[in-house]
């Protein structure tokens, strides 16, 4: 993929019926090029979606999603030194491509009038903001930054629409880290206790959402999500460095895996299940939060352990403590109660734990075959 400004890009199963029909113009303002869909007085009805954090783990998922289902795909993504673009890879086409049905920009969530002069020209209908400095040990290490992007980048996203005066659904990926301490099980109502600056910036960011929803009517919904995995989850969370390392010791090219706390329990899911539900979300009558969880619970240990029976070793002549890895405020046991989300949107989780292990242990050891 090239680094160009405003990459063009498809989905690869994105032929909506009305492709055809939809007539693109490029807008040359300062470095960007914008796809119009009217010409010419024509009103093309394909819906706009605005992704921030498309590059991360659920925005490559969702951007698929949105593209399956015939919308034009925005992407806000950061400038590097290096390609951050790897997970939505799949979806390039060449820039020239008059089917391009995925828009990438330039922009960062610490730079609002940014946010303001892109939502001013693209002029989505529904925004989902899952961009974020997401990783709860790096947030102990930067809590500053943490609450810049995290917490305040949501902010300058609302403020920017309510300037802006675009009449977007704004989806804001809140999530189980704001229960914390609470014991469980967790629904709406359960109290934020939140162990750490990236779960205190997510229950600041969360009341700016409902705080948007009442003062101003925006259709703004908070999806409070448990924790979610897949084989394209960031190597630093405790499942893809799990499977990554029974994958690198199955296959002969790796011999410990150091570990921190095996106690915490988690409510595991399959990501690409939970970005249907923030679209679910988007398409209710009404702006709402929910719980999006399996319910059910497993430790870390519970998840090492599977996931080395899955390729029949012994997990415990594999792995290591290394005290590095322990927070200085841990979370110890979340299960979410995702009776709302069943009821209202029709959502339900179908993979469950041993299932996800098994996914992503078969993925990372087809990765490191098609590597060796
Ligand atoms: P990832 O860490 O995989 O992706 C985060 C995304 O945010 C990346 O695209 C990243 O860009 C982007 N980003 C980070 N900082 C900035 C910035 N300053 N400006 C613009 N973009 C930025 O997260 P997930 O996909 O796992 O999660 C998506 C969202 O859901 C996050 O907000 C996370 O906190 C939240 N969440 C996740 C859960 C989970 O289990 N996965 C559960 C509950 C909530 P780059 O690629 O350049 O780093
Ligand atoms: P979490 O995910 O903090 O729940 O946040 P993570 O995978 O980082 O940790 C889960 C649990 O595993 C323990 N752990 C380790 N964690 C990591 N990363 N590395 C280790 O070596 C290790 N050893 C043990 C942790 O202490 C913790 O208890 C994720 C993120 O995606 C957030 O953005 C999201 O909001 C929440 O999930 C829901």
């Amino acid at each position: 993929m090239t680094g160009d400004i405003d990459m063009r890009v498809r989905g690869q199963h994105a032929h909506g019926t009305n492709l055809a029909t939809i007539n693109t113009c490029t807008d040359t303002v300062g470095a960007d090029s914008i796809v119009s869909t009217k010409q010419q007085g024509e009103v093309v009805s394909e819906k706009i979606a605005l992704v921030t954090g498309i590059t991360g783990q659920d925005g490559s998922y969702l951007a698929e999603q949105l593209l399956d289902k015939g919308y034009l795909v925005h992407g806000l993504i950061r400038r590097s030194s290096t390609f951050n673009t790897a997970r939505i890879e799949h979806l390039y086409r060449d820039p020239h491509d008059p089917e391009a049905r995925l828009f990438l920009h330039y922009g960062d969530l610490t730079d609002g009038t940014r946010l303001a002069s892109l939502l001013e020209r693209i002029g989505p209908q529904e925004i989902y903001h899952l961009g974020a400095q997401s990783h709860v040990r790096v947030s102990f290490d930067e809590p500053e930054f943490t609450g810049d992007v995290t917490g305040l980048g949501t902010t300058r996203l609302l403020e920017a629409i309510r300037m802006a005066e675009v009449p977007a659904r704004f989806y804001q990926a809140s999530s189980s880290e704001m229960f914390g301490a609470t014991p469980p099980p967790q629904d709406e109502q359960a109290k934020f206790y939140p162990r750490s600056p990236y779960a205190v910036a997510k229950v600041y960011a969360y009341w700016m959402v409902r705080n948007y929803r009442e003062a101003y009517g925006m259709f703004a919904c908070n999806g409070i999500l448990f924790n979610h995995e897949s084989p394209r989850r960031g190597e630093t969370f405790v499942t893809r460095k799990i499977t990554m390392a029974v994958a690198a010791i199955a296959t002969g090219r790796a011999h410990e895996l150091y570990l921190g706390n095996l106690d915490a329990k988690r409510d595991w899911g399959f990501a690409p299940e939970y970005t249907d539900a923030m679209w679910r979300m988007l398409q209710a009558d009404e702006p709402d939060d929910y719980v999006v969880a399996t319910g059910t619970s497993y430790s870390v240990g519970d998840f090492v352990r599977m996931a080395f029976e899955h390729v029949g070793l012994d997990w415990e002549k594999y792995v290591k403590f290394d005290p590095r890895y322990l927070r200085p405020t841990e979370v110890d046991d979340l299960i979410g109660d995702a009776s709302k989300a069943r009821e209202v949107l029709g959502w339900q989780a179908s993979v469950l734990p041993p299932e996800l292990v098994g996914i992503m242990v078969d993925a990372d050891i087809a990765a490191a075959g098609a590597s060796a």
